[in-house]
């Protein structure tokens, strides 16, 4: 996809919109409004905005625990997020699933998932479907640095590199599964190598350079549209938030927080590449204002939404697939 000022200006604006669902989320989580548990990747903005808002809406996307930004940058509305999250009738996913389980398959949108790792399976299904019907499509598959050690991962991996799939496997290198420091967790932490061992680009990225994140992302794209099969990117980010909005965070040292969230913010960066551009400060305030509005609304209107019906608890427990001519 072309780069100019107004698609520069749209990630800006796309970064804050992620931003602005997600402190709210945090805040009002915290409050008590909101159910379940709520993992936020303020400060990890660009990593998925790069990638993501160069998605078609033909395409498809997994997403993982912490995976909020990709549900809404891929297209879903952030007033049924916001109602799932509050378990609400008109929810994204009718109020039964909450931020880990939230899918809108008309947008390509194969879920956020608890299980870490279970997404590539599922992506490495989905791309197989896509190149057997010979269509351009690509299916994006989000995972952590501490879940690149799961089994499915490995497995998905591989097998899309020997069928040459058309999938882009983005690893959100955060540095931290929960509370243990990537360092702890693999002995060989440039993960973007393991590539290699698939027979596959792997590319290790500034994740918190959005501009950086969409360059390697569209290269992946570009192959995997091609026929060419998968990539695999490592975009080195951090969180700002602990693992899960309200969980203690004793482990990882206060000043390493601080510095990242002081002089590598990814949409402090791209601001200061914009007014070097002569994009004026007013209009990166009005952006960030318009997004904070934007959610507030669509929080406002999930919080008006009802509760489902007691009765409604059996319902969509099952599919209605015809199984050797049974109703399961
Ligand atoms: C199969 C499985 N094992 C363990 C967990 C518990 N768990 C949830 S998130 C997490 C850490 C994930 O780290 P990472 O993949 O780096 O993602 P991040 O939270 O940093 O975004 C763990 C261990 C789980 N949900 N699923
Ligand atoms: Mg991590």
């Amino acid at each position: 996809m072309e780069m100019n000022k107004d698609t520069m200006l749209d990630l800006y604006r796309q970064m804050w919109r992620m931003r602005s669902f997600e402190e709210l989320a945090a805040t009002e989580f915290k409050a008590g409004k909101l159910q379940g548990f709520v993992h936020v990747g303020v400060g990890e903005e660009a990593s998925t905005v790069g990638v993501i808002c160069q998605a078609r809406l033909t395409d498809y996307t997994t997403a993982t625990h912490r995976g909020h930004g990709v549900v809404l940058l891929k297209g879903a509305e952030a007033k049924l997020m916001y109602a799932e999250l509050g378990g609400r009738a008109t929810g994204l996913c009718k109020g039964r699933g909450g931020s880990m389980h939230m899918a809108d398959l008309e947008k390509g949108i194969l879920g956020t998932n608890g299980i870490l790792g279970a997404g590539a399976p599922i992506a490495m299904g989905v791309a197989l479907g896509i190149k057997y019907k010979k269509l351009d499509d690509v299916v994006f598959c989000y995972f952590g640095d501490g879940q690149s050690n799961e089994g499915g991962i490995h497995e998905a991996m591989n097998m899309a590199g020997a069928l040459k799939l058309p999938i882009i496997f983005v690893c959100t290198n955060n540095q931290y599964g929960m509370w243990t420091p990537l360092t702890k967790a693999s002995a060989n932490v440039d993960l973007a190598k393991r590539a290699e061992g698939y027979g596959i680009p792997g590319a290790a990225v500034d994740g918190n350079d959005v501009l950086a994140v969409w360059e390697s992302a569209g290269v992946a794209i570009d192959r995997a549209r091609k026929g060419e099969g998968p990539s695999f990117l490592e975009l080195k980010t951090y969180r700002y938030y602990p693992h899960s909005v309200g969980l203690p965070d004793p482990w990882r040292p206060k000043e390493e927080i601080e510095e990242w969230r002081t002089t590598r913010d990814p949409i402090d960066r791209f601001g200061k590449v914009l007014m070097a551009q002569d994009v004026k400060q007013e209009t990166l305030e009005a952006i960030e204002k318009e997004t904070v509005d934007e959610m507030q609304e669509a929080f406002n209107w999930a919080m008006q939404q009802p509760f489902p019906d007691v009765t409604q608890a059996y319902q969509d427990v099952y599919t209605n697939l015809a199984v050797e001519g049974r109703t399961v």
